[in-house]
């Protein structure tokens, strides 16, 4: 499907890299057309030359940056733009490839430089990229001028979907009313929500992409490589494995091998190991040398060596069964919305360390690259899912729906395939999608009766969804116990594989008590989860291999249900990650089971 690779931008002997986060210039198309910014083509000079322009943050959500009511729910195209300096060395060696970087845009986005469209993409949460260095140098004052087009709007082909519903009726609404209809359960952030980077490499010859596979026998690690290099002229390919120090462990040459480490210190989740997240860091070195001059490319990669198999009843990392005891999360929080910010990422890891949590979910979509680095190097385990939510009912998609799923689900292995934290893949809804990446199990999660599901045949692990005594029920504890047996019992009988309860929990408001526990309280949450708790601990002996709770932190949802007050409250942390008192039992619990299973 893809044709090149996606390497994470670092900076090395030969590469540099230039982040544009900041401030940028911001115009919402309000036209009637919603087109407005096409028709007059407002990429071809400076932004503001086209009308009013307003400051706005790169990366984040530009939702609720403004209390400009009609922007937090603008469905359409939203313009940025941003004037850069370059190097001039970046403009006057015509040997350096000059490539700019969007670490994810939601949803459609097209990009120009200097009024030279240089790149589309369709998605939100995943990277893409376009080198633009013919463009730049054809500017005599080296200008650098970025316009990026973005347009949050859903339809039955994105991933995830979402439909425009146009309300006519004049007696009941406004001229031109629409509203956009979601089918999950979080709030549709739009703008730039990651980095953007320009960044060089060599342009004869450099590494395009890497894939490494990691095995291990007795003390022996294996790093099985394959090293994709683009260019037109001929390079000499080395790659060599050092060790945290830094010393050389194995070398090769060759686009594809083998390396072979002798007394491998293997990479561990927390808690299973006194040394987790080892790291040891691949160097694949390209050169070419003629009379003048020798040139050079280098990327370094860290490597995980570890192995990940799954039996009719375990999940073994490394031939060790591993029980997941974590969360599920999302990237929301206060102001920015979804974008990327590393205080909240490090005070979340944070607290998952604090919790004992040992694993989580990328629900429901793909997560900052940066976020795996860290699971990469603190041992925090990862299933990682594609945006293929809120798919209800495959029969009303059409082809182009699974067509881009399938793009979708390359990007993401793509670009998430060489983490050691990435044990396995969520294809959410489309299991017979197949296997991109055989290296790793696939799941997806569910929550239909076990007897009438079409996914469960083709995934490694089951990961159940279930809401008893919320959604079924609401309110009568004493259901769980009998229903939550049921359903393991249920789905372990007619599939024999190992289940993960991938969701459970309760909307609750911090600070709200009643004893005996009322719905919405903090006494209700930790009563659902003392319950569920009870039947994990009967099960996990057997092939309950895990338990991630709804949610990590509360976060926020559309103003669409009634059964949403400023958002979802499943969090076991609020919005801004103050504890509720569900969240202690958790830490009590994950911190027992971490003694116990690891
Ligand atoms: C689910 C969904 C999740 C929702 C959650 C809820 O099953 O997977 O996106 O937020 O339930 O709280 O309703």
């Amino acid at each position: 499907l893809l044709d090149s690779g996606m390497l994470f931008p670092r900076e090395s002997a030969s590469r540099e890299v230039k982040e544009l986060n900041g401030l940028w210039a911001f115009r919402a198309d309000i036209s009637p057309s919603r087109n407005q910014g096409f028709e007059e083509a407002w990429y071809k000079s400076r932004l503001i030359e086209s009308g009013p322009v307003i400051d706005m943050p790169v990366p984040a959500s530009y939702n609720d940056i403004t209390q400009d009511p009609s922007l937090r729910t603008f469905t359409g195209w939203v313009w940025y733009e941003r004037e850069v300096v370059v190097p001039t060395r970046w403009i006057t060696d015509e040997e350096i490839r000059v490539v700019l970087r969007v670490g994810s845009a939601h949803y459609y986005s097209v990009v120009w430089v200097n009024g030279v469209k240089v790149t589309e993409h369709n998605g939100g949460h995943l990277p893409f990229e376009a080198e633009i260095g013919s463009v730049i140098r054809k500017d005599p004052t080296a200008k650098c001028r970025i316009t990026i087009a973005v347009n949050n709007t859903l339809t039955l082909e994105t991933l995830p979907p979402g439909t425009i519903q146009y309300m006519n009726d004049p007696t009941r609404y406004p001229k031109g009313f629409f509203v956009q209809n979601i089918f999950f359960d979080f709030f549709n952030y739009a703008g730039i929500h990651r980095s953007v980077l320009l960044y060089t490499t060599p342009k004869a010859f450099y590494v395009d992409d890497i894939t490494v596979v990691t095995d291990f026998s007795d003390n022996a690690g294996l790093v099985n490589y394959k090293v994709s290099v683009k260019g037109s002229a001929a390079a000499t390919l080395k790659l060599t494995l050092m060790d945290k120090e830094g010393h050389c462990v194995a070398s090769s040459s060759g686009s594809v091998g083998a390396l072979k480490v002798a007394d491998v210190k293997l990479w561990w989740p927390y808690l299973m190991h006194e040394n987790p997240g080892y790291l040891y860091s691949l160097e694949v070195h390209l050169t070419a040398a003629n009379d003048k001059s020798t040139s050079e490319d280098v990327y370094l990669l860290p490597v995980g060596i570890r192995t990940v198999k799954v039996s009719s009843t375990q999940f073994l990392i490394n031939n060790k069964p591993f029980y997941f005891h974590g969360v599920n999360k999302h990237e929301d929080s206060d102001i920015r919305g979804k974008g990327f910010d590393w205080p909240l990422i490090v005070k979340d890891f944070n607290l998952m360390k604090w919790m004992g949590a040992n694993s989580f979910r990328t629900s429901h979509y793909p997560y900052a690259e940066e976020i795996l680095q860290m699971c990469d190097q603190h041992g925090i385990v990862v299933i990682d899912e594609c945006p293929g939510v809120g798919i209800k009912d495959i029969r009303s998609f059409g082809n182009a729906s699974l067509t881009h799923h399938l793009v979708v689900m390359d990007e993401l292995v793509r670009r998430d395939k060489n983490h050691p934290s990435v044990v396995m893949w969520s294809v959410a809804n489309e299991p017979v999608l197949g296997y991109l990446d055989p290296t790793r199990p696939v799941t997806y999660i569910t929550n239909s009766n076990y007897a009438r599901d079409l996914g469960a045949p083709y995934v490694d692990v089951v990961c159940v969804n279930s809401y008893f005594s919320w959604y079924h029920d609401p309110g009568y504890l004493e259901v769980i116990p009998i229903q939550l047996n049921t359903q393991f019992e249920d789905w372990y009988a007619k599939y024999q594989k190992p289940i993960i309860q991938s969701e459970y929990g309760a909307d609750t408001l911090p600070g709200l008590h009643n004893d005996p526990p009322l719905m919405f309280t903090e006494e209700y949450q930790q009563a659902v989860l003392q319950h569920y708790h009870n039947v994990f601990d009967q099960k996990r002996k057997h092939y309950v291999i895990g338990e991630l709770i709804w949610n990590f932190a509360d976060f926020m949802t559309v103003q669409g249900s009634i059964t949403r007050v400023v958002g979802n409250k499943k969090g076991v942390f609020t919005r801004q990650r103050q504890p509720k008192a569900a969240a202690f039992i958790l830490k009590e619990r994950y911190w027992r089971l971490a003694n116990e299973t690891g």
